[in-house]
């Protein structure tokens, strides 16, 4: 059987990489929709290598007898629509970071927590989590499993693609203009990106910290633990794909290294790739294009009675982004919910 599939803000940097992942998979769709703004109405966007889609009117598009829609159009465009295409019957699944926190949406990684999901029909809609977060709780989930995880300080270095098409534009045209001796003004970031880097994402909070730093607090604990601790620091970086992490992890108890990595090793979707005598770790340019998520740099945090750290790295448009939300698509169909 094949479904009715939409996908919101297809001509976004995140929409390309649903699309692209949908075709990928071979996702069972009968019909795959593009939805964007009234300006984009009428384009052409990619579906797989041989295939191509017209932009329609996300603002007037009728939701009723589509199956799921996956949205990234932005925050305040799926305020409005998401919760329409609920209503009409769409399972609809969200990118952005309006619905994550609402106790009614729940907030998926499926390989974390996938019993979860069930929780989507209060209001037809599952909110897909940060990228900065999925990546970390990704590798936290197996080393959770093995020794409680007690507290988790981790410091981001993620890539402009993070800010959409227009990050990776300025970055491009900032390095650009630099070498031609004619810098160009930060327009999208808030100070010069190109070989530099810049300790805010998101806007400022209260308390001093920022509010991508706030996500990856309140999404940890309620994808994975309410009592797991986390302080964040995100930094944005001059990379184009792939977010990298720092992640330094103090148990309740006592963890074996060793352990962790086979419980590394053995979790869906984890690459260990960690072997310090022949220099093997990954950065984030190695990580374009993948469905994984890469940790490498394991060690003994000797300053705490039991700690670890690593080095996490994900294509964050992919496990991200699209590739997880396309993954929830997957499991709904799964476990028989659509
Ligand atoms: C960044 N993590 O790297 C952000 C992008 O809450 O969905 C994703 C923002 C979000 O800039």
């Amino acid at each position: 059987m094949g479904y009715r599939v939409a996908v919101a803000g297809a001509t976004g940097a995140v929409g390309s990489e649903i699309l692209n992942i949908l075709a990928e998979v071979n996702f069972p769709a009968n019909e795959v929709i593009a939805l964007a703004s009234e300006r984009s109405v009428g384009k052409e966007v990619s579906y797989g290598e041989e295939r191509t889609l017209k932009v329609q009117n996300l603002d007037t598009f009728d939701f009723e007898g589509v199956d799921i829609a996956l949205f990234s159009p932005g925050a305040a465009v799926s305020a409005v629509h998401a919760p329409r295409a609920g209503a009409a019957g769409c399972v609809v699944i969200d990118n952005t970071s309006q619905f994550r926190m609402d106790p009614d949406v729940p907030l998926i990684v499926p390989e974390v927590n996938p019993h979860a999901i069930d929780g989507f029909r209060a209001r037809n809609i599952i909110a897909n989590p940060n990228c900065s977060t999925i990546q970390m709780v990704m590798a936290l989930k197996p080393l959770h499993e093995l020794a409680r995880i007690k507290r988790v300080v981790v410091s981001t270095y993620q890539s402009v693609s993070g800010a959409g098409q227009e990050g990776m534009d300025e970055l491009f045209d900032q390095t650009k203009s630099i070498y031609m001796n004619d810098k160009k003004a930060p327009q999208v970031f808030q100070k010069q990106i190109a070989f530099n880097l810049i300790p805010q994402i998101d806007k400022f909070l209260e308390d001093g910290s920022t509010k991508e730093e706030w996500k990856m607090v309140v999404e940890t604990q309620k994808i994975l633990d309410p009592e797991i601790e986390v302080s964040a620091t995100c930094v944005r970086v001059p990379v184009f794909v792939g977010h990298s992490e720092s992640v330094n992890v103090e148990f309740h108890e006592p963890v074996d290294i060793e352990e962790a990595r086979d419980a590394l090793r053995n979790f869906d979707g984890i690459v260990l790739l960690d072997d310090p005598a022949k220099g093997e770790y990954v950065t984030p340019v190695e990580c374009v294009g993948e469905f994984a998520t890469f940790v490498s740099r394991m060690r003994v945090d000797p300053t705490v009675p039991y700690g670890l750290n690593m080095w996490v790295v994900s294509d964050n448009l992919r496990k991200g982004a699209a590739l997880n939300t396309v993954q929830i698509a997957q499991k709904l169909i799964e476990d028989g919910h659509i």
